[in-house]
């Protein structure tokens, strides 16, 4: 490989960082701290992605009993265990490495609580759902961490969460076109990374450690909670020349192109579905069946 191959992007428009906010902690749920990147008023939406937050969280703080009507939410734990209760009857525990996909669709009223001592770690990212999907039958789709895609070329180690990687394709439905993928890049010997991103599609990064090089090679190196918007492109170029291991997450979607109207947990098309939303959940019905008399244990 020459010396021009190693600083260069691969790509015949490579996507550029076009905005870098920090993600701060801040307070929510019940005395959870949560880093919230996408979802800020600096970064209010990146079509189709609500939200992104980086938790951590110890008992007796977490995420009692709240609904969700109109889009899905993705937990991947980091470090530690969450349980989760619906008002269905679902219930799981899930830890280190794995993925909980949920599709709230038309409603979901559920419990979101760490499952050990000490402080429990992960993402939870939420997507958007097109009109024609936002009163889908709520679905889930669990992944144990063994269950998850890992390959490793070159100083670099992907997770494949969603989309595909290095060849490798998730076995997730993603209703909306989505990439999730989680990397890490040795230190030492300026490990590099190109992955290609869908040209029409919404792509960031959010970086949980180290410090890496993004999008061109001459750029300056950013660090831990940091969230990258990507501009317009074919992928993405990513260089560790530290001395420390980077790990990052990518996440890329197509963009569902409709109005938005936002009420908390609730993510509908215009204000006249929200108040909808909230006449459905207050009177247990449309999807809020079950909310009557349920609590979470
Ligand atoms: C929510 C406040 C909230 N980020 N990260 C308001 F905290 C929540 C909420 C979460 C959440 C849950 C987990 Cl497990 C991880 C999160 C916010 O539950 F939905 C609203 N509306
Ligand atoms: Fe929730």
């Amino acid at each position: 490989m020459s010396a021009s191959d190693q600083n260069s992007s691969r790509f015949d428009r490579p996507r550029l960082v076009i905005k870098k906010v920090l993600a701060k902690p801040q307070r929510e749920g019940d005395g959870a701290v949560v880093r919230r990147s996408i979802g800020r008023s600096e970064l209010k939406y990146l079509d189709p992605f609500l939200m992104l937050d980086e938790f951590a969280v110890s008992p007796p703080a977490g995420f009692p009993d709240h609904p969700h009507r109109g889009f899905e939410t993705v937990t991947y734990m980091l470090q530690g265990a969450f349980t989760h209760q619906d008002f269905a009857g679902h219930h799981g525990t899930i830890g280190t490495g794995d993925v909980q996909w949920m599709t709230a669709g038309r409603g979901i009223i559920h419990s979101e609580m760490p499952a050990g001592e000490g402080t429990q770690r992960g993402l939870q990212l939420w997507i958007n759902l097109a009109s024609k999907d936002k009163m889908i039958e709520p679905r889930y789709q669990e992944l144990l961490s063994e269950d998850i895609a890992r390959v490793e070329r070159e100083g670099v180690e992907v997770r494949i969460i969603a989309g595909e990687a290095m060849g490798v394709q998730s076995p997730v439905y993603t209703r909306t076109p989505t990439m999730y993928l989680d990397f890490t890049l040795k230190p030492g010997g300026g490990t590099q990374l190109h992955q290609p991103i869908p040209e029409s599609w919404n792509s960031f990064v959010y970086i949980i450690e180290g410090e890496g090089v993004f999008g061109s090679f001459n750029s300056s190196p950013i660090g831990a909670n940091h969230v990258l918007v990507l501009g317009p492109g074919d992928g993405l170029s990513v260089w560790n020349k530290s001395t420390k291991s980077l790990r990052f997450v990518l996440i890329g979607g197509q963009p569902i192109g409709e109005p938005v109207v936002q009420y908390g947990p609730f993510v509908m098309n215009t204000q006249a579905e929200i108040e909808q939303t909230i006449e459905d959940y207050h009177y247990s019905k449309n999807g809020f069946e079950m909310a009557k008399y349920w609590r979470s244990q």
